[in-house]
């Protein structure tokens, strides 16, 4: 009997360090990423909309990016990657040249563009 508990309150203790250890399920992170417009916020946005995003907002006057994702599904690292593949450069990957190019031309945000038209 004695022997049946101790093992008992081992096993509990062992689940309760497991729960410790596991990563959580929800974690937010704030990024920069170049843009110019409404359009801009659009397509990083949309760029983030994945599966293990739960949300994403940018704000263009501070060109910071929030996302809330599940560190289990997702590396920050792949967020940044997911925005430079849709032409905007974040401050720690780089646009390609060839996703740059094919940005609207308002939305050039490399060459000082400034869309005032939407
Ligand atoms: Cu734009």
């Amino acid at each position: 009997m004695k022997k049946l508990t101790i093992t008992t309150i081992f096993a509990a203790t062992l689940l309760l360090l497991a729960s410790f250890i596991k990563p959580p399920t929800k974690e937010t992170t704030s990024f920069k990423v170049s843009g110019t417009c409404e359009m801009c916020k659009e397509r990083i946005e949309n760029a983030l909309d994945v599966k293990g995003v739960r949300n994403a907002t940018w704000n263009q006057s501070t060109q910071m990016v929030s996302v809330t994702y599940n560190p289990r599904k997702l590396e920050v690292k792949q967020l940044h990657n997911l925005v430079a593949i849709a032409g905007h450069d974040t401050e720690l990957v780089k646009a390609s040249e060839q996703a740059y190019a094919d940005l609207p031309e308002c939305c050039m945000y490399r060459s000082g563009a400034k869309c005032t038209d939407h």
